[in-house]
């Protein structure tokens, strides 16, 4: 019998056939991870799933006993349109529902406001009013379909919508199932669709996990989210510890509101994103259970269910291209298979179009069934926690628990998270990864399969999904002036009223903000009118974006390319006798920031003049922000569908100016077929997903009269 080998061995064999190369790899979420792990990395025994600290999973049988839901996130238009598209989904094998609202919904403006014309029914379903709620979930039994409403800014109008159209069903409060996001946290760090302060916004919370604590107990009143972080650029370590800590914040404040921890905490629920790096996501939603279950005990949580941290996922929209776009199904796959080994709870999976529009109902088709082919397929359910003991999988999520333990706890040596977040550092931490990130996308150090690498010559046009936004918002103007037509305005305004006087004076039991907005709903208040009682002592939030500095530059040292941008700049500096001068113009009520904070942080350290537009300017705001600074360039980024609607308007509205000279670009989520439009209305540059940003630098210095050689653009097609 020979010796077994021992490490050293290995080492040395595995030196021998790389000469010596060192095999670590360095992580995007910055974990160096081996090239081997053996029994001698493994330090915590895991335990059994179904127990304490759940890191194996939450339920003894798992997906053996009941696989995960299929619970598919989808919204457009009208109620209607998304009620049909609900049941032809259910149909075909989804589980759960999960509703996306439109912009306009979430900022708390009915159809009908001035600021919305370009968010209507774009980005997700228009609800101004009950009947609008009604009509989504007809033929939908609110007690037997559980139902997840992404909702955060008007949780309060949306929440009571729900309850009495539950109600009109003939359904028990005590029955509702269902999932509400409720997580403004992550709203003022990443997502951006809050209406308040985040003072009184917390309060919204507390009260809506007294009333659901009381009335509704199958009803999860959170789902405490990192997605949007991961979303926005975060590494894993930075979702798994901003969201776990957002969590205790949460329990804090419910606590502090007169609540019994274990009376409202076994029906928090969280939300995270799977992305690309396969086992570190497996590992993060084992450590997500593992550090939950430390904090709550921690916060003197007694039940074991207050302890136990269930989950949605949903698999990652950054990590999906516009470029060569059936590539997505892969990836999505491949996250899936993540999720469901990490052991979440629901699960949905994105469209292969997801860079550029809603799912149509082809696409919506291959994004289910990615699941259901797993579920039914594979026989991977069939065996509990199949990674278990695996030393890679086991020593990934002890360290991802220690490293995300140790920001948590610098969170909370500053006071929680909701100080965190008012300080700004989570989100300038975001902000900085998001624009390295970037830099090492448009460098090639980080491969994208079909964008930075194996580009084809041409894409084929994809058929995506286009919706008429003016006529949406005809019809739900309509059905509100109906409804307004046709209440007892004199008992709409008496609830309104007694809102708007709870809003005022301090939280209590009889001020519950959700009780007094479910009278409001009762008496057919619209969502507009609920949100702007509450703002009348609440206030609308805002704030002034703050781009990262360096970041982007720091890997481009030495870069030949970068230099000639530079070298452009300065000549255009020149020329001007002043910076060349970019705004950075954020129009409708679309909150996703990503890409005009890399964005302005990459020009920035080109040597652009940047001004920052603040979030949810109307084209007029935009105008006068563009003549007060004197600028020579307006890039709008829009990623929530108003491109068609807003652009052309705030080009009109600088000739109206007599200011043909500022050249407007436009970069995000805009499909290829609208280009033409778009050039028509006068845009002189359009970047979408994927787009290099020195390359779009170098073509903006083209606009601006100068000669800018073309770069060596490698083409593998
Ligand atoms: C589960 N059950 C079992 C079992 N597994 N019982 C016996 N044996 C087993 N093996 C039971 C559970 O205990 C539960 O009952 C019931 O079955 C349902 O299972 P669940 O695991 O709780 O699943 P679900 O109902 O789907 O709830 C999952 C959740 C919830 C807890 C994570 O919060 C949820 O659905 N979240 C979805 C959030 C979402 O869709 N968000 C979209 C965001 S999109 P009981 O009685 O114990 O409850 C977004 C994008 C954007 O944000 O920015 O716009
Ligand atoms: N329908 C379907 N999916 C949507 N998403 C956002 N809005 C909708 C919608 N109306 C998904 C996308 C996006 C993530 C935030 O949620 O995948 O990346």
């Amino acid at each position: 019998m020979t010796d077994k080998p021992t490490l050293d061995q290995w080492a040395a064999a595995a030196d021998k056939e790389v000469k010596g190369k060192d095999l670590t790899w360095q992580t995007p979420e910055g974990i160096a991870v081996k090239p081997l792990y053996t029994a001698d990395d493994v330090t915590v025994d895991p335990g059994l799933p179904g127990f304490a600290p759940f890191t194996r999973g939450v339920k003894a049988s798992m997906y053996a006993g009941r696989p995960w839901t299929i619970r598919q996130y989808a919204g457009f238009s009208t109620a209607e349109a998304s009620n049909a598209f609900y049941h032809r989904n259910l149909k075909a094998g989804q589980k759960g529902l999960s509703v996306a609202f439109d912009l306009a919904t979430h900022r708390g403006y009915d159809s009908d406001h001035p600021r919305v014309t370009g968010d209507v029914g774009k980005a997700g379903v228009a609800i101004d009013t009950l009947d609008d709620m009604k009509i989504l979930f007809d033929g939908i039994p609110l007690d037997k379909m559980s139902v997840s409403m992404t909702m955060n800014g008007a949780v309060i109008p949306i929440l009571a919508f729900f309850i009495v159209a539950g109600e009109e069903q003939g359904v028990d409060r005590k029955l509702l199932d269902g999932t509400i996001q409720n997580d403004i946290l992550k709203e003022f760090m990443v997502r951006n669709t809050y209406i308040y302060p985040p003072e009184p916004s917390m309060r919204i919370i507390s009260d809506i996990f007294g009333y659901t604590s009381r009335e509704m107990p199958k009803f999860n009143s959170i789902s405490i989210s990192g997605y949007h972080m991961q979303e926005a650029g975060a590494t894993q370590v930075q979702e798994l510890a901003f969201t776990i800590a957002d969590g205790m914040e949460y329990v804090k404040y419910g606590v502090a509101s007169g609540l019994d921890i274990d009376k409202f905490a076994g029906r928090l629920s969280f939300f995270f994103a799977i992305g690309m790096n396969f086992f570190m996501e497996i590992a993060k939603l084992r450590a997500a259970r593992v550090l939950w279950h430390r904090a709550m005990t921690e916060l003197g949580a007694k039940d074991e269910r207050s302890k136990m941290l269930r989950t949605h996922c949903q698999t990652s929209g950054v990590s999906l291209t516009e470029q060569d776009p059936y590539n997505n199904v892969m990836r999505t796959t491949i996250e899936a298979m993540a999720a469901m080994l990490g052991g979440t709870q629901s699960l949905h999976t994105n469209a292969l179009d997801e860079a550029i529009a809603l799912p149509t109902d082809f696409s919506a088709r291959i994004a289910r069934n990615t699941q259901i082919v797993i579920q039914e397929e594979t026989g991977m359910c069939n065996v509990v926690d199949p990674l278990g003991g695996s030393y890679y999988v086991e020593a990934l999520t002890q360290q991802l628990v220690d490293e995300a333990w140790a920001i948590i706890e610098k969170v909370q040596a500053d006071g929680g998270m909701a100080k965190a977040v008012a300080a700004g550092w989570p989100k300038a931490m975001i902000e900085t990864a998001a624009a390295a990130r970037q830099a090492r996308v448009d460098r090639g150090d980080d491969v994208i399969v079909g964008v930075n690498k194996y580009r084809l010559a041409t894409e084929d046009l994809l058929e995506t999904l286009d919706i008429d936004n003016a006529a949406v918002r005809e019809g739900q103007i309509a059905r509100i002036n109906k409804v307004k037509a046709e209440r007892d305005s004199a008992a709409c305004e008496a609830a309104l009223q007694a809102l708007r006087d709870g809003a005022a004076a301090p939280a209590s039991l009889e001020n519950n903000l959700l009780a007094l907005a479910v009278e409001c709903a009762r008496a057919r208040a619209t969502l507009g009118e609920i949100s702007a009682a509450m703002e009348e002592s609440f206030h609308r939030y805002g704030t002034q974006p703050t781009p990262v500095k360096g970041v982007y530059a720091a890997p481009y040292a030495g870069d030949s390319r970068w230099q000639q941008v530079l070298d452009g700049v300065q000549a255009v500096e020149r020329r001007l006798g002043r910076k060349p001068k970019l705004l950075v113009a954020k129009m409708g009520q679309d909150g996703h920031d990503r890409g005009a904070n890399v964005i302005a942080s990459a020009f920035g350290d080109l040597g652009f003049d940047i001004v920052s537009g603040p979030l949810f300017q109307t084209p007029d705001e935009t105008v006068v922000l563009a003549l007060q600074n004197d600028v020579d360039v307006v890039g709008a980024s829009s990623l929530a569908a108003g491109h068609k609607t807003l652009i052309p308007d705030l080009i009109a509205k600088l000739r109206e100016a007599g200011r043909t000279d500022i050249k407007v670009i436009a970069g995000g989520v805009i499909p290829a077929k609208d280009y033409d439009f778009l050039r028509d209305a006068g845009v002189q540059g359009i970047y979408g997903p994927g787009t290099n940003v020195v390359e779009a630098a170098a073509d903006v210095l083209r606009l601006l009269g100068h000669n800018m050689p073309p770069a060596g653009i490698e083409d593998a097609a």
